[in-house]
């Protein structure tokens, strides 16, 4: 038997069930980009928040690409299932602020509409770094994304998360309302700034004083979200099954650490979810860079150096003592370029992250990780060479890991998973890829950097 409404009253006594009515909730949030990770983070912080401060804060789950996880949804009354595992702990929970799951391609004129509603209050994004169509090393839109032409071309029946931005708010200020606030919780430094400017620049190609409307009235907080959620396997499927009595076709796993951080900066009523652990502060930043760096910056490194060692998963690369040690050096590389974080020792920070990286409870593929590499070395890697670099200091692991990671574009060459696949296909020597700017961008101190560490053909 699937899970659904019915079920809720017969889960064992081990499964927390949502402490409302799901079919009792009303919209409030509109979704983007319905992964796992939203599953596990974001809505369940709003679910937390909602049984705290009840609300109207049931969510429409839009995915772009994929119906598969809005069909399992669908087909289980929009609950599904989180299995938090911890090293030695596993829990289980489900989530039920889903009150709709739409797959967007088919009715896009329906996820407009949702997002131009009234009622709508807050609109959430999780659509990964590729799906914001920008250029990595600028931040500006890329214009020539098949995506963003589409959506020029055809404004009311949208594919890309911008698009449907910028449509939502035309049908909001053809109405004369208040926009929602729009919050961007993918792993993009200043993501609500980025997030702004993609929307200003898009809209302003359609009509520049829509472009200077949403200027004037949308808001765009920054955003620091965390949880390792890797992606959900078949074992994981029938797990739940068992655990449950029911099946999940939506299930998600999770670690049990979660940290959610926004910049204060609403246009529009949101839940409670200061009240269940999310830092509303007047900056995001200095959260937001610690996390890129030393969490994703090691992330990366290990992906693409542990994938070389034959390593397949976080935890068994961590198990591997080069490369923990590896990491270890890369936080404290990271850790020097960044300013004091008020209330966070990045020493202790550091150890965390190395604890969280070692949890055999949770199978995070390297391969999911090493996914994307152009839209995530930036941030990750390339702002601590560079600011190590004119600070007079030298950032040779973050260096190791850029290397590794053109070892694996070289390697993978023919299957590479990025979308700028191609062009990286391209590339042959060390120097072309240093050349590459939409990753490394036009910046003479990091390419001196790197090129000063060794990591250059022409240089050596
Ligand atoms: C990971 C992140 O897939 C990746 O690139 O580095 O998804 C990471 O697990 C999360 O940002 C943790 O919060």
């Amino acid at each position: 038997m699937k899970l659904g409404r019915a079920s809720l009253a017969h889960l064992p006594a081990t499964v927390r069930g949502p402490g409302f009515a799901p079919a009792s909730l009303a919209l409030g949030i509109v979704h983007l980009g319905c992964g796992a990770f939203a599953r596990a983070h974001a809505f369940w912080y709003t679910q937390r928040a909602i049984e705290a401060t009840p609300g109207p804060w049931g969510v429409v789950a839009v995915n772009l690409r994929g119906s598969t996880v809005p069909d399992a949804l669908n087909a289980q009354d929009c609950l599904y299932s989180i299995l938090t595992r911890g090293p030695e702990r596993l829990d289980a929970e489900i989530v039920g602020v889903i009150v709709e799951a739409l797959y967007a391609p088919v009715d896009p004129a329906a996820v407009v509409a949702r997002l131009a509603d009234p009622a709508t209050r807050v609109v959430t994004l999780t659509v990964t770094e590729k799906g914001y169509c920008h250029v990595p090393a600028t931040g500006d839109l890329d214009e020539a994304h098949p995506d963003i032409r589409a959506d020029l071309a055809n404004p009311e029946a949208p594919r890309s998360a911008v698009g449907f931005l910028v449509a939502g708010l035309a049908a909001v200020r053809a109405r004369r309302q208040t926009p929602p606030t729009i919050l961007s919780c993918d792993n993009l430094p200043s993501n609500g700034r980025v997030l702004a400017k993609l929307v200003a620049q898009f809209a302003s190609l359609r009509d520049p004083g829509l472009a200077a409307w949403i200027a004037d009235e949308a808001k765009f907080p920054c955003t620091m979200v965390d949880r390792i959620v890797p992606a959900t396997t078949d074992e994981d499927r029938s797990a739940v099954g068992t655990l449950l009595g029911y099946a999940d076709e939506a299930v998600v796993v999770a670690e049990p650490f979660s940290q959610w951080v926004i910049e204060d900066r609403f246009s529009a009523a949101r839940p409670a979810w200061e009240r269940v652990g999310v830092q509303i502060v007047p900056d995001v930043a200095p959260f937001e860079r610690a996390k890129l760096r030393l969490l994703n910056g090691a992330h990366s490194a290990l992906a693409y150096r542990g994938l070389a060692k034959g390593h397949a998963t976080v935890a068994e690369a961590m198990a591997d003592p080069e490369l923990a040690a590896a990491t270890r050096t890369l936080m404290e590389e990271a850790a020097a370029t960044l300013a004091p974080v008020p209330g966070l020792d990045l020493a202790a920070y550091s150890a965390q992250l190395c604890a969280r990286f070692a949890n055999a409870g949770i199978r995070h593929r390297l391969s999911q990780i090493a996914m994307d590499g152009s839209q995530k070395l930036p941030q990750r890697l390339l702002g601590t060479i560079a600011d190590a670099h004119a600070a007079g200091r030298t950032a040779p692991e973050a260096i190791k890991a850029v290397a590794a990671w053109i070892a694996h574009v070289r390697r993978e060459r023919d299957k590479l998973a990025d979308p700028l696949a191609e062009a990286l296909g391209l590339l042959r020597t060390v120097d072309d890829f240093l050349a590459f700017e939409p990753v490394f961008g036009r910046d003479a101190r990091l390419r001196a950097a790197l090129v000063a560490a060794g990591l250059s053909d022409s240089g050596r």
